[in-house]
């Protein structure tokens, strides 16, 4: 059936070793269609919410629901079938442009192909390369800007359309007009879909519904932008200094 895309965190604690917390007692409910941008420094625990949340691993406390079912009684594909998760490389594997796009529904056709590529802004840098849409392209995607895989990895999953969206921001730098494709089609993938970013980018933060202050494996701050501004704290510290 269909989910909502509801997402919960109830008491959940997690340690990759023992005695070494990562996550400490960290509860929270994302509304279907939320977006939300997790933040925090470095080794703060921002990755490890989400692969928990991908089933990557099981926490040790507490427990993980969407729609209200523990994800633990759902088998992994399913699970991972309501999800899109673009982790900081963005997979390209050796194949045709078309291909890559086509990931994770191999049936699509290619006016769905093109509409999804459409949507997020890589048509028109697809149609400049050779071949367009059957441009060989190799695994390290070397032919390939960082941007331009990270466009094709949206075109990938929004085609796939999951209730779920997880993207874990690249840090990369890529140029500005680049930069302002990305945005364009970061707002697009999260529209009516549940997302969870891990931000980097000031702009995906600001467009988020409510922003997560992830410190030292907990939430300590959560609000919009301007609110946590406000606060002069955590977040204050991270963006004013
Ligand atoms: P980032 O990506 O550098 O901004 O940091 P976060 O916030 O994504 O941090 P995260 O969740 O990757 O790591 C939290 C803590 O867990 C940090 O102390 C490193 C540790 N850790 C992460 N992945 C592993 C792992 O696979 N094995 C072990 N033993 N520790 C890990
Ligand atoms: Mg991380």
């Amino acid at each position: 059936p269909p989910i909502k895309g509801e997402i919960r965190f109830e008491n959940v604690s997690f340690s990759y070793e023992e005695g070494k917390p990562v996550l400490k007692d960290v509860s929270f409910t994302i509304k279907p269609g939320e977006t939300i941008a997790l933040v925090g420094e470095t080794g703060a625990g921002k990755t490890t919410i989400i692969s928990l949340l991908a089933r990557f691993y099981d926490p040790q406390m507490g427990r993980i629901l969407i729609d209200g079912h523990d994800i633990r009684n759902v088998t992994l594909k399913s699970l991972r079938k309501q999800m899109g998760i673009m982790l900081q490389d963005t997979f390209i594997f050796s194949g045709t442009v078309a291909d890559n796009i086509r990931y994770a529904k191999p049936d699509a056709t290619m006016d769905e192909v093109i509409k999804a590529a459409k949507t997020v802004n890589a048509h028109e840098f697809i149609m400049k390369m050779e071949n367009g849409y059957d441009t060989e392209v190799n695994e390290r995607g070397s032919r390939l800007s960082i941007g331009q895989r990270q466009l094709i990895a949206f075109a990938r999953a929004l085609l796939a359309d999951p209730k779920i969206l997880i993207l874990d921001e690249a840090t990369s730098a890529v140029d500005t007009q680049t930069e302002v494709l990305i945005q364009e089609a970061i707002e697009k993938l999260t529209k009516d879909r549940t997302s969870i970013i891990i931000a980097h980018r000031l702009s995906t933060i600001r467009n988020a519904d409510r922003i997560f202050v992830i410190h030292n494996g907990q939430i300590v701050e959560e609000g919009n932008h301007q609110q946590l501004l406000e606060k002069r704290g955590f977040y204050y510290n991270l963006y004013t200094s």
